[in-house]
């Protein structure tokens, strides 16, 4: 009998894992913050809705609460990395020996975390280049394809789960690297996002801020190379302004959150990478300014600084 997938969170990408995981038949369970939304789910009909293409289609998704009884064998953990912890925390007790856990969070810095609370579990890193978001409860757009890597820091055997995302159709690869692969992500979301909310602009806006940008892609790469990922500094400089022109239309995501009033996670980005700076000893004046005016520019708007 198939494995159960446990999917944390029914935001944006848990949603839309759910949904696909879902479609290829595979059993899953949704697990939600609290009864209330328990009941909000189920008065909706226990179902989660794709928009995928302009079609949508209604998936029957069962749901639980973290205090359900279940094991967990599988458990995809898709909330933001500030929630991570304290989400894992309370569903630790229902992994089973040989649970599987995948951290779906962008940045560094709360997969490591999580890890260390469930040692019991074989925790899986990912990083995601889709793209969805909730257009109202319980309902999904697909608002970007893309693809997602998966890999264990500690044994690069891939488990039998990516059987399941191949059948349900999840573009996916396994990898020895996911390190690389999130510090490069990390990288450019560093050299972009903080810059998009400060100069309130689109990605394509800052082909008009180049210098600024080729400094932090020079500092982004001395401290790729001194944290172990020259791999992951290879031609930072042009991958950077590749993405802003494929993405010139496009708001950041961080710039999305600030516009809606919601929480960052600047601390798994940004601040992640001015912590690690002092922690090797690598000058990046440019990194720690960009912070001190990101961090100025949430508190004057009365968002989070952590
Ligand atoms: P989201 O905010 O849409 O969804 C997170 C969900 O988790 C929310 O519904 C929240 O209520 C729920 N949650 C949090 N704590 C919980 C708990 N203890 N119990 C139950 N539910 C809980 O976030 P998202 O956009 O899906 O992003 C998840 C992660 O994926 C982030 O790190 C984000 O940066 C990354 N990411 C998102 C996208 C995207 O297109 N949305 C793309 C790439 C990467
Ligand atoms: O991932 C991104 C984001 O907006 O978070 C891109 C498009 C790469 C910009 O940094």
């Amino acid at each position: 009998m198939a494995a159960t997938w446990h999917v944390l969170g029914a935001g944006s990408l848990g949603s839309l894992w759910a949904t696909r995981l879902a479609r290829a038949n595979l059993p899953v369970r949704l697990i939600l913050r609290n009864t209330d939304r328990l009941a909000a789910y189920q008065a909706n009909g226990s179902c989660v809705t794709l928009v995928e293409n302009d079609i949508a289609h209604a998936y029957p998704v069962e749901a639980q609460t973290a205090d359900h009884r279940q094991p967990i064998e599988r458990l995809l953990v898709a909330c933001k990395a500030y929630e991570a912890e304290q989400a894992v925390a309370q569903l630790a007790p229902r992994l089973t020996a040989q649970a599987d856990v995948i951290l779906l969070q962008n940045g560094l810095g709360s997969q490591d975390a999580v890890a260390a609370q469930i040692p019991h579990a074989r925790c899986l890193f990912a990083s995601s280049t889709e793209g969805a978001f909730l257009e109202s409860d319980w309902r999904v757009r697909f608002a970007g394809h893309g693809f997602n890597w998966l890999g264990d820091v500690s044994d690069p055997t891939a488990p039998a789960l990516v059987q399941d995302l191949h059948d349900s159709g999840i573009p996916h690869e396994w990898t020895p690297d996911i390190l690389t692969r999130l510090w490069r992500k990390l990288a450019l979301n560093c050299a972009i996002n903080p810059l998009t909310v400060l100069h309130d602009c689109r990605n394509g806006g800052l082909l008009e801020h180049a210098c600024e940008v080729a400094t932090l892609c020079a500092e982004l790469s001395d401290l790729l190379g001194r944290c172990g990922q020259p791999a992951a500094a290879q031609e930072l400089h042009a991958e950077v302004l590749r993405v802003i022109q494929a993405t010139a239309a496009n708001y950041s995501s961080m710039y999305q959150d600030v516009l809606h009033g919601r929480r960052t996670e600047i601390s798994y980005l940004l601040g992640y990478a001015c912590a690690a700076a002092v922690r090797h000893g690598c000058p990046a004046p440019h990194l720690q300014h960009l912070q001190t005016r990101l961090t100025a520019h949430l508190a004057s708007k009365g968002l989070r600084t952590d």
